[in-house]
């Protein structure tokens, strides 16, 4: 069995309804035996900041697959989630990354995984390190706890995933 982080991220429409869908999905892909959640946290827009805000959150996987269906997955949720890429950087209905795949470093054209912004990315940072405290950047060898951008603002407490 493998251990992946996923972050999720989302600004349009019904936010908290988006996330839910996504992890019903995630949830229900054979070959995903086991999701668990971060609370979810609203964060201001990071690269293009004439946005809305998001909702973020990351989710700790138990999965059979192999990182490139993982990553398969995670682009056909995010089409089933209606997103649509025209703007980079720009608003969307859901967005999943892959953060982490076991301890591996993997760099193809198709995936970087640790994912290569990450470190620099509080909404990424916070929720990762309260589903996974002492979790190792398995480059650097630090705790991504320690990295200066968990000191960065713009990431607020928003809820729990409540299951309905
Ligand atoms: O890469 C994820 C999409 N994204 C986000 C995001 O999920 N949260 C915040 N706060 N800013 C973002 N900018 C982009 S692009």
């Amino acid at each position: 069995m493998n251990t992946a982080f996923l972050s999720i991220g989302t600004n349009m429409g019904d936010r908290e309804a988006y996330i839910k869908l996504a992890i019903a999905s995630l949830r229900a892909t054979e070959g995903i035996e086991a999701v668990e959640t971060s609370s979810i946290y609203e964060t201001a827009p990071v690269g293009l900041t004439d946005q809305a805000d998001f909702l973020n959150i990351v989710v700790r996987l138990a999965t059979t697959l192999d990182p490139l269906e993982l990553l398969t997955v995670c682009q056909r949720i995010e089409q089933e989630l209606g997103r649509e890429r025209t703007i980079r950087w720009g608003p969307r209905t859901a967005d999943l990354d892959i953060l982490l795949y076991n301890d591996d470093v993997i760099e193809r054209e198709e995936l970087s995984v640790p994912h290569p912004r990450m470190r620099e990315r509080a909404f990424v940072l916070i929720p990762l390190t309260e589903l996974a405290p002492g979790c190792i950047d398995p480059v650097s060898g630090r705790e991504f706890r320690d990295e200066p951008a968990m000191q960065e603002g713009g990431v607020v407490l928003w809820g729990a995933i409540v299951e309905d």
